[in-house]
């Protein structure tokens, strides 16, 4: 490839930006979103955008924010200025020499490259990244008041527009008979119209989660995201094993690597992996962590960290060229945001996420928003 590719320099800013509501996890509440916006600069001209969001600045992970801006002024830039931005692989390796870890921080990085290259060559970026397979996939909406009437109400909205009918509902933070109920009622009002899934973000120990999960299943939960610790995988293979057969069990905090992805593969230890662009550590990973799913005859489903319209739209372009068992997606992050950074968000309809089409990723971010919303500007501070 010749100099055209060749990476001029990488910018990288933190925006705050407000939730439409409080949402509730088991480790705490957010009321705003801090993604790390990647502006990367060919020298041919071309530019490409990049996210890295994270929940709670560094409560999901090890990573935060301020993390993630760090590593990638201080050494990932540095290390890329004048590498051909088209060898996807090869960044990768580059960025891995200078820095161990920082996962969210490489993803946005490679994000930025993969857009830039794809608009260069006027080109859809999953036509870069293997080919698509879908169009849309079915769009799942986290219930994360922390309050059953209000997300009942929540949920009969979001029903009557036909935006969503797959609820995931954030529980943990309240003793594990407190959140049968609430999963209860909700299941109650939604009999038959919905279907429901729970996350519990690693908040319960092995036998909490033993003795509770057949209630969830009973009251129709179908899917069960990480009950226990993220370095439990013995508890997950069991829960796993012991989980009645209408419902899956879904790793997310648990596989974020190909390795661990292999462990638990090997162990049983999960049905479905969610998958999500920055734990894996951009597009390309995403894929090598899918591929180990699809030959372990292991599910996969669409993960979100909550991005803009640009971390979510990067997110569709990997997931529609992914094979395998899906199970839908939630890349509802701009819904839960108060505005966007882009000119024309995703197409919602009749439930379903209709993935962009190119170049780039097919969505055009707006300057003037990045501005609006940047921590400098603002004057705010980390979460
Ligand atoms: C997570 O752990 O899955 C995804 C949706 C949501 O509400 O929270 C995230 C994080
Ligand atoms: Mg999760």
């Amino acid at each position: 490839m010749s100099s055209m590719m060749k990476i001029e320099r990488i910018q990288a800013r933190i925006l705050d930006i407000p939730t439409i509501r409080p949402h509730k996890f088991s480790f705490g509440a957010i009321s705003r979103q801090s993604p790390v916006i990647v502006q990367l600069w060919l020298r041919n001209g071309a530019t490409g955008f990049g996210e890295a969001a994270t929940i709670g600045g560094p409560s999901w992970n090890e990573e935060s924010p301020e993390s993630i801006l760090h590593a990638i002024e201080s050494y990932l830039g540095p290390a890329l200025a004048g590498q051909d931005a088209s060898r996807f692989e090869a960044l990768l390796q580059r960025m891995d020499a200078v820095c161990k870890g920082n996962h969210f921080a490489k993803g946005a990085v490679e994000m930025a490259a993969v857009d830039a290259v794809s608009r260069t060559l006027g080109v859809p970026a999953w036509s870069l990244l293997g080919g698509k397979v879908r169009e849309s996939m079915p769009l799942a909406w986290t219930l994360a008041s922390g309050d059953s009437a209000k997300d009942i109400e929540e949920a009969e909205a979001m029903l009557a527009a036909r935006r969503h009918r797959v609820f995931k509902l954030k529980i943990g933070a309240r003793a594990a008979a407190d959140d049968i109920a609430h999963v209860g009622r909700i299941a109650r009002a939604l009999a038959g119209r919905a279907s429901l899934t729970v996350d519990i973000n690693q908040a319960w120990d092995g036998n909490t989660a033993r003795r509770h999960l057949p209630a969830l299943v009973a009251s129709g939960v179908t899917l069960i995201e990480q009950p226990v610790a993220r370095w439990n995988v013995e508890a997950l293979r069991a829960l796993t094993a012991a989980l009645p057969t209408d419902a899956l069990l879904m790793a997310d905090e648990t596989v974020c690597s190909p390795q661990d992805a292999l462990q638990l593969a090997q162990q049983r230890a999960c049905h479905v992996f969610s998958l999500k662009v920055a734990k894996h550590g951009g597009l390309v990973r995403t894929r090598a962590v899918a591929a180990i799913a699809e030959a372990a005859d292991i599910g996969w489903y669409g993960g979100t960290m909550l991005e803009t319209s640009l971390g979510s739209a990067a997110s569709a372009h990997v997931f529609a060229t992914l094979a395998g068992r899906d199970h839908g997606c939630e890349l509802f992050g701009p819904q839960l945001l108060v505005d966007d950074i882009v000119s024309t968000p995703m197409t919602l309809r009749d439930f379903e996420l209709h993935f962009p089409d190119g170049p780039g990723f097919g969505v055009d971010v707006v300057p003037e928003r990045l501005d609006r919303f940047d921590r400098a500007r603002q004057g705010l501070q980390a979460v």
